[in-house]
């Protein structure tokens, strides 16, 4: 199966839950009055498009009617389509590359939203363009964190700069910075623990991580993607305020977009917190990784 295909198949709960309601709203209705417009906003809201999200595109779809672009209740889906391939289409997604030397690229977000997996998935990403790949466990909170990371190194034939568990993070990333530019990486892709609890640990850390890495290599990191676990809804988006205290964040990684209902969540991401999405994740899988490609998401999710 390629990517599109995995893309529409993992889209099938957020389709059930978005576009598929959306047609049932529009054979229930002869006319679009003010119920009508009640249960619309009532769907998008369901479907983890956001509130504020939900705001936008019903007064757009209100825009729509006083301009007679939108006449019936057909005429929506189109509309929404096009608004929202809109939103998602707005702004420069593409990954920052370094101009030379290595491109450092840190990767964070809570426990459990997929980074190390992530991470194996872009170097084998990487790797298949040629690149040579090298992967830092910055992430030593625990022993089990560092393993995982070196079996996705055998597995995609990168280098792994390790230290022992409950070393320091930023001495991992130093070293890691180190070698990289000694051995001509291109690629230099950092791991880090995500523990929440402790908030003020965790943005001294990235702070910290942030400078050193810095100081190594001019305007590095390159990328800061925050990997946001899309089976969370809403709440990956209060992650996601709360990351860009610690850390200015480039771009979004979102993981786990197969079935879930929740994957309207794109949207929100994009129009309320201007942030890129520039990944997605679709499965476990090594291949199951790809740049997000707003057109294709939009079809993915209208077209059935
Ligand atoms: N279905 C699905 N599962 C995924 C995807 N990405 C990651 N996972 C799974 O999510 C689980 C957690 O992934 P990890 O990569 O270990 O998450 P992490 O953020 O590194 O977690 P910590 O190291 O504990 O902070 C694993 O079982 C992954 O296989 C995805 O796109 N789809
Ligand atoms: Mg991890």
């Amino acid at each position: 199966m390629g990517f599109f295909d995995k893309l529409k198949k993992g889209l099938n709960k957020t389709r059930e839950n978005l576009t598929n309601k959306i047609e049932k709203l529009v054979i229930g209705y002869a006319d679009i009055d003010e119920d009508f417009l009640d249960e619309l906003e009532e769907t998008l809201i369901m479907a983890d498009v956001g509130v504020q999200t939900t705001d936008k595109l019903m007064q757009a779809v209100r825009k729509g009617i006083k301009k007679k672009e939108i006449n019936t209740p057909e005429d929506l889906k189109p509309f929404l389509a096009k608004e929202i391939a809109a939103i998602l289409n707005n702004g420069e997604d593409t990954t920052r590359v370094a101009a030379e030397g290595p491109t450092v690229l840190l990767v964070i977000g809570v426990n459990g939203a997929g980074k190390t997996t992530t991470i194996g998935k872009l170097s084998a990403y990487y790797k298949e363009q040629g690149k040579s790949v090298m992967l830092a466990a910055a992430d030593t909170f625990r022993a089990a964190a560092i393993d995982q990371l070196e079996v996705w190194g055998q597995r995609t034939g990168a280098q792994v700069i390790k230290h022992e568990e409950g070393s320091d993070p930023a001495a991992v990333a130093f070293d890691a910075v180190k070698a990289a530019k000694a051995r001509g990486i291109d690629v230099l892709i950092i791991d880090t623990a995500g523990r929440l609890q402790t908030k003020s640990n965790l943005m001294q850390e990235l702070e910290k991580i942030n400078r050193v890495i810095g100081r190594e290599i001019p305007g590095a990191p390159h990328e800061t993607l925050l990997v946001l676990d899309a089976t969370t809804g809403q709440n990956a988006i209060s992650q996601a305020e709360l990351f860009t205290k610690a850390a200015p964040i480039s771009g979004v990684v979102l993981t786990k977009l197969d079935g879930t209902a929740k994957g309207g969540v794109v949207i929100g991401i994009k129009s309320q917190l201007s942030m890129p999405v520039k990944w997605i994740g679709v499965g476990e899988g090594v291949e199951d990784l790809r740049p997000f490609n707003a057109d294709d998401f939009a079809k993915a999710l209208f077209e059935g």
